[in-house]
């Protein structure tokens, strides 16, 4: 992936924590959270992969210099749980609709970093045309989908984006084409809008993949910085819970399931006439 940002916009690679030198203070949890996610409590599953995605984000905006002018559009799902524990400002939209929100901030407010967050159920089931008019607007925010395959917040249905073979809660034996239809990938389908600045799709199953997502969320914003329209990161997280697997095993299970249908890389890359 090439480096490539907005002029103007600077880097600030001090919040970025060193990890080739071992820690002089105790290794407490808050010590290693960026200064915009509050380490109290949430109610997200152990294992989950959504509260390390959404880091992701937090850290893109911090290297970016933009917490003060980020707007969240939060979908409904168990991220939006998380949303009380972001110290930037958050508005919440109804079942699949956060891009639309996000269109009516950006348009009265251009100036500012929008982004909206949304599961693949809110985003792909719920409210797959919302996204879909918004890249083809080329309204300049960026979405975030958190694909974990399943409706996870009302207890592991099969969603548009889950793999042939995977087992939800209304698919015990497996996702059958035949009778279920086969997976959308929603990534690829955004990619070939024009209109849309910059599309990837990156995980959060092991160390190598969450610093490539961040990479991708850092280039996401600097593409809507540049003003090249909707930028668009699809990131795989795990779902121990609604994959009814032990949680150890979670990222193994993304990585051989999910991401086979879905596969991680960056796929539309607009350049900046800047
Ligand atoms: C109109 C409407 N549809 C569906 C629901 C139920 N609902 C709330 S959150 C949710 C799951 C969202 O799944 P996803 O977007 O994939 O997020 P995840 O929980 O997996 O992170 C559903 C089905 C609802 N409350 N209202
Ligand atoms: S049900 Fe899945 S997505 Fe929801 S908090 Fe638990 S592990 Fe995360
Ligand atoms: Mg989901």
């Amino acid at each position: 992936m090439t480096e490539r940002r907005p002029v103007g916009l600077e880097v600030r690679s001090e919040v970025v924590l060193p990890t080739n030198v071992a820690p002089e203070d105790a290794n407490l949890v808050a010590d290693f959270t960026p200064n915009l996610i509050d380490v109290g409590e949430h109610h997200l599953c152990p294992g989950c992969g959504e509260p390390i995605a959404i880091r992701a984000v937090m850290d893109a905006i911090a290297v970016l210099g933009l917490a003060d002018k980020s707007m969240a559009v939060f979908g409904i799902g168990c991220s939006t749980a998380f949303s009380n524990n972001l110290d930037v400002e958050v508005l919440q939209a109804l079942h699949g609709r956060a891009p639309s929100v996000a269109t009516g901030v950006i348009r009265m407010r251009p100036e500012l970093a929008v982004f909206t967050i949304q599961g693949d159920g809110d985003m792909g089931n719920e409210g797959l045309q919302e996204v879909l008019h918004a890249a083809a607007r080329g309204e300049n925010i960026v979405c975030i989908m958190l694909n974990n395959g399943v409706f996870g917040e009302t207890g592991g249905h099969l969603t548009v984006t889950t793999t042939i073979g995977q087992r939800t809660k209304n698919t015990i034996e497996g996702r059958d084409a035949d009778k279920h239809g086969h997976p959308m990938r929603i990534a690829e389908l955004i990619a070939q809008i024009d209109g849309v600045g910059y599309v990837a799709r990156g995980a959060v199953n092991d160390a190598g993949n969450v610093a490539r997502t961040k990479r991708m969320v850092v280039e996401a914003f600097a593409s809507q910085q540049a003003g090249n329209g909707l930028s668009f990161v699809e990131i795989l997280t795990m779902c121990p819970t609604g994959w009814f697997i032990p949680t150890e095993d979670a990222p193994d299970y993304l990585a051989e399931t999910i991401a086979g249908t879905h596969a991680v890389g960056v796929l539309r890359q607009e350049q900046s006439e800047q």
